[in-house]
This record gives structure tokens, C-alpha cells and sequence, in this order.
């Protein structure tokens, strides 16, 4: 009786998670891939989501493809050098270790949508797929978001980004 009663709340959870814009493969589910609107002129745009690895073995985000958006998607991290905020191409991907739940997000970890095809508009969503090393490819959907949303940090993130050049 009890294995019924967890088979029906894991059911209610993922119909849930449906609802919340999640994503699930295998161990990794993938809760709200998300962009933020661009401003006039901004020549990329950032990418934010929490990876959460269920499983006992470790995997990791190699890369991503966004063909509607960007030719060169990459993934960066933010980091402090000499007292000045840098932002850093990882090659090799993140990792997502096993149990853990890996934040993508301003002033953080976060994907970056080089040289845009086109402005990103609040609103919007754009196709993705990301590629881990062993769950293999998802395919996700990045909502558009308003630039600057009202918590403190969000607008800091939009003009960090802004400044990126390459
Ligand atoms: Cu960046």
C-alpha cells in the first residue's frame, strides 16, 4: 500500500513538474531553462536553469546547441580576478555531480547565446538541446524573460552581460 501511495505522489510530482517548465532525462531533470530580454544593440544573451542529477553518478552539461538563436553557445562562469568581475569560458562543460542540483544564474554559472540572430524579446522562447556526457541529448524550451526583473542582482547580471564583447 505504501509503494502504491509513493507511485501516486510521484505521478502528481511530475504532472506538476510539467506545469513548472521542467525537463526530465533519465537521472537530470532540468527546471526552467530561462533568458532575459535583450536590450538595444546587445550582441548576446544569457542563459539560466538548475540541473538537478537524481542519480548516484556523476554527469556533466558538455555543450549546447540553439541553431534558431546562436551559432556559438557557450558556457561561462563568473569570477572574481584582481577584485574585477571576469567572465570565463568553461571548455569542458559543467559538471553535475551526483545528488546535486547545479544553479545556472546571473552573477554565476550561466549559458552564454553568442553574436544573437536576433533580438530576444520578453515573452518569446527559443529551442535548445543540451548534451550531457552520458544522459545524451534534451531538447528544452528557454522562456524569455523581462530584462530586468524586480529582485536585487537580476539587473546587476543584464549589465555584466551587456558589456561582454567576446
Ligand atoms: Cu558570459
Amino acid at each position: 500500500m505504501k509503494r502504491i501511495l509513493a507511485t501516486f505522489a510521484a505521478l502528481a510530482l511530475s504532472a506538476s513538474a510539467v506545469l513548472a517548465h521542467d525537463f526530465t532525462t533519465g537521472n537530470l531533470e532540468i527546471h526552467h531553462p530561462a533568458s532575459k530580454a535583450t536590450l538595444p544593440g546587445q550582441p548576446v544573451g544569457g542563459g539560466f536553469m538548475t540541473i538537478t542529477n537524481k542519480g548516484t553518478d556523476p554527469d556533466r552539461l558538455v555543450s549546447i546547441t540553439a541553431p534558431d538563436v546562436s551559432d556559438d553557445v557557450q558556457i561561462h562562469e563568473m569570477a572574481i580576478e584582481n577584485d574585477v568581475m571576469k567572465m570565463r569560458q568553461l571548455p569542458d562543460g559543467v559538471e553535475i555531480p551526483a545528488g546535486a542540483k547545479v544553479e545556472l544564474k546571473s552573477g554565476g554559472l550561466h549559458v552564454m547565446f553568442m553574436k544573437i540572430k536576433h533580438p530576444f524579446k520578453e515573452g518569446d522562447s527559443f529551442k535548445a538541446t543540451l548534451n550531457f556526457e552520458k544522459a545524451g541529448a534534451v531538447d528544452v524550451n528557454f522562456k524569455i524573460e523581462a530584462a530586468k526583473p524586480g529582485n536585487a542582482g537580476g539587473g546587476e547580471g543584464a549589465a555584466n552581460h551587456e558589456g561582454h564583447g567576446g
